[in-house]
């Protein structure tokens, strides 16, 4: 039963709450996402949503919250500061062939968990004082338009590239979420989108995944090829990939609205056993238990063994012909995956006659 309460006064209450748990904004919204359905259902009619069936099973739930959680009518939006300070600059690494580039939102520990769990002490303390109510946490892996939702809560606007960007901080943070059922008061406030002219993200793209402004074509996109699929990297793509291992960044590198970016205050988001900056040799001879033990509690092990030596090998083939690469390659020759064993004869191929 929930009580009788001034409930712009728990709003503000709310983002208080949310403020001192770690999260840098929060907004509150309704539950209306009709026009981004319409772009929803045209993005997987045109199958840009690649291998991630999901995201075609789940349908127009991602887009109709009370359909996902029954009695849903508000969202309460919250975002999280994720670029690790003191860390070597992605530019560095980006022109280094023999390092491995892992995105900036990897490199410390896995942040599904560590957001679910503030989000639930978020709701813990509103029901503190509201009684009890209605609420689901929700963070990425979820049926949650979270970009749509998030700039309709007045956190930002949605960029070219289709990540969210706030004037004030860039586009460096997460997104979470809570459904609930308190009348909240939702944000009128809407930012204004600010990309302008500007192409820099579409132009810069290594594998012309924004198709065109505000549509990504996950299926060329570095970030689906080296996260998502489970399958052989298509070779039309592997020399475009360079030294990127693990996700890609370079539409939010070439982002001017990132100057405006703060490093995350979270200790959990800092760089663990050198990730920022990594050999890829010495990556590419981590055992499988080597790999589990070093990405314990990080998003990188959901890949597992099998998928990161697919992608080192292909920054391999990307890399300089030296010795020592020639060597890792060959040593990986007898691999028991077919996929991984294809991957490293490309990798050698690019390194015969050099
Ligand atoms: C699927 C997915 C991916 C896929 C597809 C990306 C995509 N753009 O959809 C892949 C694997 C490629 C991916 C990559 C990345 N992702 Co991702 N991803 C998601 C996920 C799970 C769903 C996104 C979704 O709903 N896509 C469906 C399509 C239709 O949506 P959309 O492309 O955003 O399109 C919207 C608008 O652009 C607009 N639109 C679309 N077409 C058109 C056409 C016109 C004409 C107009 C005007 C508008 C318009 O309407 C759409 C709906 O709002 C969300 C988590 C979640 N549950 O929301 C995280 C999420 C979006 N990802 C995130 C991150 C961090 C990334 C990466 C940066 C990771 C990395 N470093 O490698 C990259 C960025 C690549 C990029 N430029 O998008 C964060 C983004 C945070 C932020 N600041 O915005 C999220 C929110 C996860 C989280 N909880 O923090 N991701
Ligand atoms: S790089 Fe330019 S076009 Fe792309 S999201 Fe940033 S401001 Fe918008």
């Amino acid at each position: 039963m929930q009580n009788q309460y001034n409930y712009s006064d728990l709003a503000e209450k709310i983002r208080n709450w949310a403020f001192d748990l770690g999260f840098q904004q929060t907004g509150i919204t309704g539950t209306d996402l009709s026009e981004d359905e319409t772009h929803l259902l045209n993005w997987l009619d045109k199958d840009m949503h690649g291998d991630m069936h999901y995201m075609k099973r789940h349908g127009t739930k991602r887009s109709r919250p009370s359909d996902l959680v029954p009695g849903t009518c508000r969202i309460i939006s919250v975002r999280m500061d994720y670029d690790p300070p003191d860390s070597v600059p992605p530019s560095t690494v980006l022109a280094n062939p023999d390092a491995g580039y892992i995105s900036r939102y990897a490199m410390g520990r896995d942040y599904h968990k560590l957001i679910r769990s503030k989000l639930q002490k978020l709701a813990t303390k509103i029901e503190s004082v509201a009684g009890e109510f209605g609420y689901r946490a929700f963070v990425d892996s979820a049926p949650v338009l979270e970009k749509a939702i998030a700039r309709n809560a007045g956190i930002g606007w949605i960029g070219k590239h289709s990540n969210l960007i706030n004037p004030k901080a860039g586009s460096w943070f997460f997104l979470g979420e809570l459904y609930t059922d308190l009348p909240l008061p939702v944000n009128e406030n809407f930012e204004t989108e600010h990309c302008g002219t500007c192409n820099a993200c579409i132009d810069i793209c290594p594998t012309q995944a924004i198709i065109a402004p505000y549509q990504v074509d996950a299926k060329r996109c570095i970030s689906y090829l080296t996260i998502e699929l489970r399958s052989s990297i298509p070779i039309e793509f592997r020399s475009m990939i360079g030294n990127r291992i693990y996700g890609c960044d370079d539409c939010q590198i070439v982002c001017p609205w990132n100057r405006f970016a703060k490093n995350t205050e979270e200790k959990d988001f800092r760089v663990r056993h050198g990730l920022d900056a990594p050999q890829l040799v010495e990556l590419f001879n981590w055992s499988e238990q080597l790999f589990l033990e070093r990405t314990q509690g990080s998003a990188i092990r959901r890949i597992g063994h099998e998928c990161w030596l697919r992608n080192i090998a292909v920054a391999l083939g990307n890399a300089p012909s030296t010795p020592q690469t020639i060597r890792a390659l060959k040593s990986r020759l007898d691999h028991p995956s077919e996929m991984v064993k294809e991957h490293v004869q490309w990798a050698l191929e690019q390194h015969m006659g050099n």
